[in-house]
């Protein structure tokens, strides 16, 4: 179902026959909203948030394309987060087990004016598929479609903003012992002591080569998510907490109580594609509500 939304941008909304839900704007192809099969609201979206380009959207999963943050010349996390996707009329095949899932396949071509920022050009499809138990997959398949037999490089992440009650009754596991880099610290490498990660001040750190499975704990929600992720080495946590939530305009003062960004990425080893080469990477985010006993 395509709805108008904001400032006249459109989006897509998958409902998945048990009550689970997706809205995907066709605005970076960014996903502001996924509620479970009681409808509750699992990302965080800032009620600042500024639906209007060239402004990212607050919130949600920003796609972060073809660089993430300011490690190269391009402006921070790139541009595929601030383009106008269209649906994929040429979509992938459908898996085997697509038949209890919703879809969505959207597509970014480079365009003359992004080849003048970077001049590479892809074809970027992004599947969005919600399945049972609310499992919400995105797969990211991207080409290098030049044909002046040129490789390109770039980083990648999926800047997940997961909403939790209250940041201080948060934990994660999944990171622990690993290398990091510490973007308070001018990207110092680290090594993360053995504990599950929990927070008090403002994070900002690329952990390096982490397991396939992270997961995050609320406590207050007695919730967990699980994020399950493949193609993508790095895992990025963030949180801006009261400074820095200060200094965002397109973000609430107490917001960053409320929220948690982990983001399965690719950003150590930088990713090179020659022409007609494709790489995929993928992140399927799943959660435990507060009634199962898996909890206990
Ligand atoms: O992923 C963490 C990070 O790169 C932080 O350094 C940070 O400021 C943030 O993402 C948000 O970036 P943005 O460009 O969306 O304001």
């Amino acid at each position: 179902e395509v709805v108008k939304a904001i400032n006249g941008l459109e989006k897509v909304i998958l409902r998945e026959i048990h009550g689970s839900s997706v809205e995907v704007y066709f605005y970076g192809a960014h996903v502001t909203s996924w509620k479970n099969e009681q409808g509750e609201e699992l990302l965080f979206v800032s009620s600042k948030a500024i639906f209007k380009p060239p402004k990212p959207i607050r919130g949600g999963i920003p796609i972060c394309f073809p660089q993430f943050s300011d490690l190269g010349p391009l402006e921070a996390h790139g541009f595929a987060r601030n383009r106008l996707w269209t649906f994929d009329d040429n979509p992938p095949p459908l898996p085997a087990d697509a038949t209890n899932k919703v879809f969505a396949d959207l597509i970014l071509r480079s365009t003359k004016e992004d080849l003048k920022l970077w001049p590479h050009s892809f074809e970027y499809r992004l599947r969005i598929a919600l399945g049972p138990g609310a499992d919400l997959m995105l797969t990211s398949r991207i080409r290098n479609t030049s044909t002046d037999g040129k490789p390109f490089t770039f980083t990648f992440a999926y800047h997940t903003y997961f909403s939790v009650l209250d940041i201080s009754e948060v934990r994660v596991e999944g990171l622990e012992t690993l290398d990091y880099l510490d973007n308070c610290k001018k990207r110092e490498r680290f090594t993360e002591q053995g504990d599950s990660i929990t927070f008090e001040s403002e994070v900002d750190k690329i952990y390096l080569s982490t397991p396939t499975k992270i997961t995050i704990m609320d406590h207050e929600k007695k919730r967990t998510f699980a994020i399950r992720k493949d193609g993508l080495p790095d895992a990025v946590v963030w949180n801006p907490w009261d400074k820095k939530a200060k200094m965002m305009a397109d973000f609430g003062d107490d917001e960053y109580k409320n929220m948690l960004c982990v983001e399965a990425a690719a950003v150590e080893k930088p990713i090179t594609l020659k022409p007609g080469e494709e790489w995929r990477g993928r992140q399927e985010l799943s959660t435990v509500p507060s009634s199962s006993k898996q909890l206990d």
